[in-house]
């Protein structure tokens, strides 16, 4: 099966984000790639109608870190929906394995201790190639496809209260 594009998505399916306030944490490991991440992120955000004002960006070491980053954002922040951004490279050692399921099991957790959404924008990627295709590349920009998720979450929470 061919990889998706992940910069792309049906007409029509993505909400007006005028009136949303979003957070975003950004590892900076690998930060070639996350800065590209993040770049596709904001750009859509602000293509769906969002202001610059309402995205709230803040930086952590790792992508270990960004769910705590994240927590505090939903802590501190009045926000409609958070995105997180990182880049996890498999090495020699198993560590990638860890940082993987440590950051999968802590934004599942945030997504069900909070009642706003919070966004898996992480690439788990077996070289820096995959990483590149899928941050620009030509496979599209997971950024990109970050933000629009964040969006129709939003929407959908708005809809339902
Ligand atoms: C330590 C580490 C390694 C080896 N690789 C990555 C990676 O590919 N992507 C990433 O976002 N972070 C990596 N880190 C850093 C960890 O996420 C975390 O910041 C440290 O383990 C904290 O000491």
């Amino acid at each position: 099966m061919a990889t998706a594009n992940l910069s792309e998505y049906a007409p029509g399916s993505v909400p007006d984000a005028g009136k949303m306030r979003f957070g975003i944490v950004v590892s900076d490991w690998n930060h070639q790639i996350t800065g590209s991440l993040l770049k596709g992120a904001v750009e859509t955000l602000k293509k769906h109608g969002a202001s610059e004002s309402n995205i709230i960006v803040k930086h952590v070491p790792g992508s270990f870190e960004l769910t705590l980053g994240a927590q505090f954002l939903a802590e501190y922040e009045d926000l409609d929906a958070i995105i997180c951004l990182g880049c996890v490279i498999q090495g020699e050692t198993p560590h990638f394995t860890y940082i993987c399921q440590g950051v999968t099991h802590g934004i599942t957790q945030l997504n069900l201790d909070y009642n706003i959404p919070f966004i898996f924008g992480v690439l788990t990627t077996l070289n820096l190639e995959q990483a590149e295709e899928r941050s620009g590349g030509k496979h599209g920009n997971k950024g990109d496809e970050a933000a629009v998720t964040a969006i129709r979450m939003a929407a959908l929470q708005r809809e339902m209260e």
